[in-house]
């Protein structure tokens, strides 16, 4: 065997959504974590305001959810669902839907935000091939929706980079505009007042393809990672009453939005909107393992069931679908948010959270400042021929004193572990104001 490599060298792994020449470079490793804390391989303590990637929403190493790991790990290592069950995954199924919103209680397991949004979309075409309606194909996405990297996830998402260079997408997807409107609303504490005219868009669409080719529209209830685009106050009920009226289903991507993230369950009891299927993963079980799922309505569930033409319903799953560790820490997960009251917790912060965030609106550079629930961004005026530059600048030198955020172009977004305190609420915004208030 030859060496090619030093034991320590950064090269063979190739890091997602990373610059990894300038990484490499300069990198940032942490080695533990703890609670609301990350601690880096040169000893320091940086206070985590972005719950991992919005994941770990009951604080990183929750002993409870450690120890079901372990337990489940030395019981049954792994087992498929493919014709053959065991318990914990079932058990899990049936657990969620004491979270999800009333009738969406049939669970699909997959490994991730991405492999649920696939899911989502493929039974929402096959649920409609099962009613008869085949020709009902068409999937509508948004401008600046992120719903993971896989085909269906960039294809009805909005972000061009994402999908640039990814050859022609899925066939017949197509967009509603985003509601981002800093002109009209820059600094709205929660839900903006203008922009809800804009799912009329989806009547231009039905107009355009036909109510009869369309199978599904897909949304973010609170676009993340394009920014934290809160949904303009009505906006949501909307494109329920549009769906509704037109027959075509409606997703919520509530991979970060659910569990807790705006103070409920989902971002659907939040908005009191019901969809027809929910995405989900992340903090589904603390983000200790992959995972992710798809919560279905009876109607979609029960049609594909009770019309399917061959013994198996859905041509659809994967090897790990509800792997017993992801399960098993689900549901230590589950046990974490009621015992602690998380969800309670972060409603009950989210107040603060906002006043906080919007102390800063007189920083340097800030053009606006959004929030709902524990989630937060704070847009930032782009410097003059270097897009990005600035955020990536601020993200360095939090980091450097000691506070992880998250930025996506000039945006710096906030979703704290909902086990946050004041004190560390003061201490993100303290530091973020220190740092934009030196930044060029
Ligand atoms: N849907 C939504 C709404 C997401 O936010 C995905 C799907 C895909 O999930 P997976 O597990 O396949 O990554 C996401 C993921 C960021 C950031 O910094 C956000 C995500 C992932 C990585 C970084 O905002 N969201």
């Amino acid at each position: 065997m030859t060496q090619t490599l030093r034991p320590n060298s950064l090269d063979a792994f190739w890091m997602p959504f990373t610059p990894n020449k300038a990484f490499k470079a300069d990198p940032r490793m942490v080695v533990r974590a703890e609670g609301m804390f990350y601690f880096t391989s040169d000893g320091r303590k940086i206070l985590d305001g972005t719950s991992g990637l919005w994941c770990v929403a009951a604080g990183h190493n929750q002993p409870k959810i450690v120890e079901a790991i372990r337990k489940a790990a030395g019981e049954l290592d792994y087992a498929g669902n493919f014709n053959l069950g065991h318990p914990l995954a079932f058990e899990f199924a049936n657990r969620l839907t004491g979270l999800t919103p009333d009738g969406l209680d049939r669970i699909f397991f997959s490994n991730s935000g991405s492999e649920s949004v696939e899911s989502a979309l493929k039974i929402a075409l096959a649920y409609q091939r099962a009613r008869g309606k085949p020709n009902k194909y068409r999937l509508i996405g948004r401008e600046r929706a992120y719903h993971g990297v896989n085909f269906g996830g960039i294809s009805v998402g909005g972000i061009g980079r994402n999908r640039l260079g990814f050859g022609p997408m899925v066939g017949g997807v197509d967009h509603l505009p985003h509601t981002h409107d800093i002109a009209r609303n820059a600094f709205t504490r929660g839900q903006p007042e203008h922009g809800a005219e804009l799912a009329d868009a989806l009547e231009r669409l039905v107009l355009l393809h036909d109510a009869s080719t369309i199978a599904a529209v897909i949304v973010e209830p609170v676009a993340g990672s394009t920014g934290v685009l809160v949904p303009p106050k009505g906006y949501l009920q909307r494109l329920r009453e549009l769906c509704t009226k037109h027959d075509i289903l409606l997703i919520f991507d509530e991979v970060i939005t659910g569990f807790g993230r705006l103070g409920a369950p989902f971002a659907s009891q939040y908005f009191d909107v019901k969809p027809d299927l929910i995405t989900m993963a992340k903090a589904i079980n603390n983000a200790t393992v992959p995972m992710g799922a798809v919560a279905a309505s009876r109607e979609v569930h029960d049609t594909l069931l009770a019309n399917s033409e061959t013994p198996i319903e859905l041509f659809h799953g994967y090897t790990m679908t509800g792997h017993p560790l992801a399960c098993a820490a689900g549901l230590a997960t589950l046990d974490v948010f009621k015992e602690q009251r998380l969800f309670e917790r972060a409603a009950e912060l989210a107040p603060y959270w906002e006043n906080a965030l919007h102390s800063l609106r007189d920083a340097r550079n800030v053009i606006d400042i959004r929030n709902l629930g524990l989630i937060g961004g704070i847009e930032l005026e782009p410097r003059p021929g270097k897009p990005t530059a600035r955020a990536l600048e601020a993200f360095r030198a939090c980091f450097d004193k000691g506070v992880l955020i998250r930025v996506t172009g000039d945006i710096i977004a906030l979703s704290p572990p909902l086990i946050v305190d004041k004190a560390q609420i003061d201490q993100i915004v303290e530091t973020i104001r220190n740092v934009l208030d030196r930044l060029e």
